[in-house]
């Protein structure tokens, strides 16, 4: 990320609502109507602060748990955004009007509770911009991941030196220099491992 902003790559800012709240304790929350527990974001900071930043080719998101989920495709597709404006909330939620009348897109990062936007919105800003072009240092890593377009399943196990450590030894096919027998063992250890981590990408 801090190559990226040295190079030019991505100009990454971090606002706070609060500077564009106008009572005098800057409040961006409020009680919901109707009742309930916790606050709800109110509109007025939300929608001031977007207006002041958003340009022609903003994309407004949200971070939400009732979002779409992120995925590598979703990631790839906000890639291509000239400039993305992230609205974190708060875990109980903003006010509706913010979503029906502001923002574009609601994004979860997955089936689990935060206590604030914040920390999804860094995996989001993350997961995209490591896929901008000169980001990465070897740009095979980006193709190779087991998310990306070009792989269905999960990556085969690695291996580094020592080839014997505590006694378990790296699978000899490895060390073979065989290089077909190398792609169809990780072919089978990637199947292997899929079942047993993540059935629902072999569905
Ligand atoms: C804003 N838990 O959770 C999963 N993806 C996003 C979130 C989230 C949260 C609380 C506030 C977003």
């Amino acid at each position: 990320m801090k190559r990226a902003q040295k190079n030019g790559i991505v100009d990454l800012r971090v606002h706070n609502l609060r500077d564009w709240a106008r009572d005098k304790h800057h409040i961006v929350d409020d009680a919901p109507f109707g009742g309930g527990q916790g606050m709800v974001m109110k509109p007025e900071p939300i929608f001031a602060a977007v207006e002041s930043l958003r340009t022609e080719n903003s994309g407004v998101v949200l971070m939400t748990p009732q979002g779409r989920t992120l995925t590598q495709s979703l990631a790839t597709e906000l890639s291509k955004r000239e400039h993305l404006i992230v609205i974190c909330g708060h875990y109980e939620g903003v006010d509706h009007r913010v979503i029906e009348h502001l923002v574009n897109l609601e994004i979860s990062i997955g089936d689990y509770v935060l206590t604030n936007g914040a920390i999804a919105a860094v995996v989001l800003v993350d997961a995209i911009v490591r896929l901008l072009p000169g980001v990465l240092g070897h740009q095979q890593s980006a193709a190779d991941d087991s998310f990306s377009p070009e792989s269905s399943g999960l990556e085969a196990p690695q291996y580094t030196r020592p080839a014997e450590f505590r006694g378990w030894k790296v699978p000899e096919v490895l060390l073979s220099g065989n290089h077909g027998e190398i792609a169809k063992w990780r072919r089978e250890q990637a199947i292997k491992r899929t079942h047993e981590n993540r059935p629902d990408l072999l569905d």
